[in-house]
């Protein structure tokens, strides 16, 4: 067994090496590229109002990405039910209150179900609350003994001790370096958690997961234009807003969705398909999500595609080794959140996700934030490290690796009070 999988290991390592070797880390080598107009329709017309961005530019944009990049819900589906599986009123020594619901849905004779974790600041009758999902279940993020561990699918992680794909005690608060719970509802927020396992398990398997209760008949996975898991795990945190406004201790009109990494990718695209979301974190999202793709800087479309075929939509691998014939790039992916706050941040040592274009992304969908007489990323000179911009569109670099760190949440807070909260 451990012969083939190494076996296994040296065919993809040689199978991705001519791609991984191209991967281009030199400035000087980014293609020369027209940004594609935020505000200039396809057809060539130029938007000088917030009306007609809104009624013209911001439907076909979105549509674009609907159908070519992260793929379309085939339909919609509501929440079945919800159950408060657990509650707290006295959680982390007082500070919190403390809520477990499973949400429950139902279609085609299939059910699913996902667990969010929420803690909210006591002193605070309805909390605006930081939304996101986590990679090793819900347990990993705090010590906190009470936060039940999901038993969905999970990746095998040697460090977190996660063998055979099953979450156990092993790793509970393997991750609280990540969360910075205390700062947040110190600062007088809820946070709110899920495992995105349990929406749809990260790998290319598409008879599990949400998407399996919305195929049609004889359909085993998503038509080319249909939701890839990027969308799907989306539509899990726009059906948690559906539960918030239910939840009498939630302010439903101030959630903040957050991400890092590919859930950095998912929490842009969950607030660009539901305008609910009062703000926007993106935390070293990289490729296909802030970055833009037409630079070909660290990670390209064919290398992401092809490590993660079932991220985005089958259409999207038409631009693999092909991003000039894209009509749209991820600045305006950006865009379709104005006027809403953004904050996009990058790390130094994540070169793979280019902070640079991350950067420029934010700084090209500033200008429809103009159209709305809101500030963003004004400059085109990167800021150096540790120094953020704070506008209603906000960046920071930090020095560091790929990861969630305090930093990144005391920049969070500092923005989310000015322009959320
Ligand atoms: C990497 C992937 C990135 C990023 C990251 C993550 O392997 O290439 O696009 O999403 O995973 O999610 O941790």
């Amino acid at each position: 067994m451990k012969l083939l999988t190494c076996f296994v290991c040296a065919f993809f390592i040689l199978s991705m090496s001519p791609l991984l070797s191209q991967t281009n880390y030199d400035e000087s080598k980014v293609p020369s590229f027209e940004v594609p107009d935020p505000l200039t329709t396809f057809k060539g017309k130029k938007i000088k109002s917030v009306k007609k961005w809104e009624k013209a530019r911001r439907p076909e944009l979105l549509h674009f990405f609907e159908n070519n990049v992260y793929g379309k819900i085939p339909k919609t589906l509501k929440i079945d039910s919800y159950n408060i599986l657990e509650q707290d009123d006295n959680a982390l020594n007082g500070k919190a209150k403390r809520k477990q619901v499973e949400l429950t849905f139902k279609n085609n004779g299939k059910t699913l179900s996902y667990t969010i974790l929420l803690y909210l600041p006591k002193n605070i009758a309805k909390a605006a609350v930081f939304l996101g999902y986590n990679f090793y279940g819900n347990h990993t993020i705090t010590e906190d003994k009470a936060v039940l561990i999901s038993s969905a699918w999970a990746n095998n992680n040697e460090s977190f001790q996660i063998e055979n794909n099953t979450l156990t005690e092993e790793s509970r608060g393997k991750r609280t370096n990540r969360w910075a719970v205390e700062k947040i509802l110190e600062a007088g927020y809820g946070l709110a958690t899920i495992y995105y396992g349990e929406v749809d398990p990260d790998k290319n398997d598409f008879s599990d997961g949400i998407h399996s209760l919305l195929y049609q008949q004889d359909q085993s996975r998503p038509k080319l234009d249909e939701w890839g898991s990027i969308a799907a795990w989306s539509w899990g945190m726009v059906r948690a807003l559906d539960y918030f406004e239910k939840d009498p201790d939630v302010d439903a009109s101030k959630v903040i969705s957050f991400g890092h990494s590919r859930l950095g990718k998912t929490s842009l695209w969950a607030a660009a398909t539901d305008k609910r979301f009062a703000g926007v974190i993106s935390n070293n999202s990289g490729c296909g999500g802030a970055t833009m793709s037409k630079r070909k800087f660290g990670e390209t479309l064919a290398v992401i595609n092809d490590r993660f075929p079932h991220w985005f939509c089958d259409n999207f691998n038409e631009y693999n080794e092909n991003e000039e014939a894209l009509p749209v790039d991820q600045h305006q992916l950006l865009a379709l959140i104005a006027p809403r706050p953004l904050y996009v941040a990058s790390a130094e040592e994540d070169q793979w996700a280019d902070p640079r274009g991350e950067f420029l992304s934010a700084h090209y969908a500033t200008q429809v934030y103009h159209l709305y007489d809101m500030e963003g990323i004004e400059t085109m000179e990167m800021p150096k490290v540790n120094e953020p911009i704070h506008n209603t569109v906000s960046y920071h670099i930090r020095t560091g690796k790929h990861d969630v760190t305090d930093y990144d949440w005391e920049n969070y807070i500092r923005w989310a009070n000015a322009f959320v909260k």
